[in-house]
């Protein structure tokens, strides 16, 4: 093996800072400083997590949804959740981590998920304003993920928004039949907005000055947009979804600002954001006991699909031995 000299380090770096400047992904053979690679791994981590995480709360409605068809619906949106899981925690594989690394950082506490699933789902409105707002947040922020500059999380990306894009709209489309129904409907739909509307504006992360991240990931083309340009670009979406659905954002500073070409908003109450990635949201407690308590209870799944792939890969060698005669001396 090559040693790698401090000129060597300096030579796959400036082909590293190229590749990035240059727009062209990294891919995971490619060499890339320690710091990206950790980066990457927190980030795709945390997302991962989120993923599987946010099939929570809405799983919380499948038994009592209003309908066969939203019910159908609900179970594939959920099941959808589970699939990005999947595909996220395969891009962070790439980076040298494990799954079971990964989960355990989980479980633990030691990795995070979004603040937004810490959230309760109070009525079956929740269930709309989840698709419309938190879905319609993570699409925000997601599109730009596509063109990341690792290769591995932004292909992963662009099926994910594809399927989020799905799922807003089935948010949204669920809320207006609220919103149009009875004056009990739609009060519950006005609820249900006024509840996740603040929650959703904090899934972008903390102001950009308070952004321990943002400039470095944005330096290495991770991240497109910093926390705030993304947050203002979902407020200027959601303002006139929101008129359209006959449903009133929880915020009396919101109007439009001719000069800046943007909606002002109120100030967000960031020491309820700090408050619950401490630990102390409404749900922090359940979510992850829930989510320790599937990962015991599916042992036996992972260890006999671990045992049937073992048996299979046997199978297999035992074939390919036949058919090149090797190993029978
Ligand atoms: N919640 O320096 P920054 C979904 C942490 S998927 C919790 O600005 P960064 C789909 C951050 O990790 C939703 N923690 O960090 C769905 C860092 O802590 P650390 C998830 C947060 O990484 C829908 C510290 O604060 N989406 O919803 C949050 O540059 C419906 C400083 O922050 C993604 O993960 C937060 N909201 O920017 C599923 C997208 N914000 O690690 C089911 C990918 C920040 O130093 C149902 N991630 N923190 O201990 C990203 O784009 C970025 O990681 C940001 C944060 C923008 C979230």
């Amino acid at each position: 093996m090559t040693a790698v000299t401090a000129d060597s380090q300096e030579a796959y770096e400036a082909v590293f800072n190229a590749a990035v400047a240059a727009d062209e992904r990294i891919e995971p053979r490619d060499w890339m400083p320690e710091a990206y690679r950790a980066t990457l791994i927190r980030q795709i981590a945390q997302h991962a997590h989120s993923e599987i995480i946010g099939m929570q709360p809405e799983a919380n409605w499948i038994t009592r949804a209003p309908s066969l068809r939203r019910k159908a619906i609900l179970m594939a949106k959920v099941q959808d959740e589970a699939g990005h899981g999947l595909y996220l925690y395969s891009a962070a594989e790439t980076l040298g981590v494990s799954r079971d690394e990964l989960l355990d950082k989980l479980h633990s506490g030691r990795q995070k998920y979004s603040s937004i699933f810490n959230y309760p789902t109070l009525t079956w409105a929740d269930v709309g304003a989840i698709g419309w707002l938190v879905d319609g947040a993570a699409i925000t922020n997601q599109v730009p993920l596509c063109r990341c500059s690792y290769g591995p999380y932004a292909r992963a990306m662009v099926r994910v928004c594809k399927e989020e894009s799905f799922h807003q709209r089935q948010g949204y489309e669920a809320l207006l039949a609220l919103s149009k129904g009875t004056p009990a409907q739609h009060a519950m739909a006005q609820d249900a907005v006024d509840r996740w509307w603040w929650p959703s504006l904090m899934m972008f992360g903390p102001p950009d000055d308070e952004s321990a991240h943002s400039a470095q990931s944005m330096a290495w083309k991770i991240k497109r947009h910093s926390n705030d340009e993304l947050r203002q670009r979902f407020v200027d979406i959601c303002v006139p979804q929101a008129e359209s659905l006959g449903l009133t954002l929880p915020d009396p500073d919101l109007r439009w600002n001719e000069e800046r070409g943007h909606y002002d908003f109120g100030a967000i109450d960031w020491s309820e954001f700090r408050e619950v990635l401490k630990g102390n949201g409404p749900c922090n407690e359940q979510r992850i006991t829930q989510r320790r308590r599937a990962h015991e209870e599916g042992a036996w799944v992972r260890e006999a699909a671990a045992a049937y792939a073992a048996k299979h890969s046997d199978r297999k060698t035992g074939d390919e031995t036949r058919e090149t005669g090797e190993a029978t001396a």
